[in-house]
């Protein structure tokens, strides 16, 4: 558990030991705020590995949510570019399926660039953390990787360009619910480093998502049960232009208010 910028706490002595102990619980926040922190051991985030904060929870993520990604995936497929307008407006949300806990990075861990493609972003999204009863625990930070050539060239190969190995990234951690701001007020900043130099900036902030979370939790809970509870991505408002595709060494940054930053080197598969 997170104690400030610089320290964690340790909380296997008094039993926590995993996310699920917590999440699964009647109510997280007593959980943790019933914990005596003085006695714990508190370790500085600079020595920390950190390993993405899912057990045995399945990964998906919704799309076009925000008017900028259904833009710019008009602008990919002419054959695709009437569904992307729709689903934009329908009652019905994309949901998809994006990756198995084994195809998740966490924070300082590599996202990979699929050997078949040549057109890859990041996608920055605020992603929520789900109870196997789809009770809204936590958010986190999401990094839904994307090969926008596959995406493009056939709506039908979209599970290609999503789901792969090293193809999501999520962390640093989990913050509860009750630690979130206000939905106006997270801000999403997505950052590119390529050989120590800035090659993109973008922002945008949640209160531009065209759905609210129980919209896309209600949809995914639709004859469909999570034993082991879930995260769900919630879509990218921001898309690079058209010339942006990432190469190996790139550093994605993801920074969410309310969360913290989320850092990843990119390599090519
Ligand atoms: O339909 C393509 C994927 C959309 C997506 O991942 C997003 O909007 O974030
Ligand atoms: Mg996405």
């Amino acid at each position: 558990m997170a104690l400030d910028e610089t320290h964690i706490l340790d909380l296997t002595p008094v039993g926590i030991s995993s996310l699920s102990s917590v999440f699964e619980a009647a109510d997280p926040l007593a959980v943790l705020s019933g914990i005596d922190r003085k006695s714990l051991p508190q370790l500085p985030i600079s020595g920390v590995k950190f390993h993405a904060p899912v057990e045995r929870q399945e990964v998906w993520a919704a799309g076009v949510t925000y008017k900028r990604s259904k833009t710019a995936r008009m602008e990919e497929s002419t054959a695709a570019a009437s569904c992307y307008d729709r689903v934009y407006a329908s009652p019905r949300p994309e949901l998809f399926f994006k990756a198995s806990p084994h195809r998740v990075s966490g924070h300082g861990e590599p996202l990979r660039i699929r050997t078949d493609s040549n057109w890859n972003v990041p996608e920055p999204e605020l992603t929520l953390v789900l109870s196997s009863k789809l009770q809204l625990v936590g958010f986190t930070v999401g990094n839904d990787m994307s090969s926008r050539d596959i995406e493009g060239d056939n709506p039908l190969y979209l599970p290609q360009a999503k789901c792969y190995n090293q193809c999501c990234g999520l962390g640093p951690w989990i913050t509860l619910t009750v630690g979130m701001p206000p939905r106006s007020e997270i801000g999403i900043r997505l950052v590119i480093h390529r050989g120590g130099k800035l090659i993109y900036d973008g922002r945008t902030s949640v209160d531009h998502m065209a759905r609210t979370f129980e919209n896309l939790i209600s949809w995914l809970g639709r004859d469909n049960s999570f034993p082991t509870g879930a995260f769900l991505l919630t879509g990218t408002g921001i898309v690079p232009e058209s010339h942006i595709t990432l190469e190996q060494g790139d550093i994605v940054e993801i920074k969410i208010d309310g969360v913290g930053t989320l850092i990843n080197p990119v390599v090519q598969g």
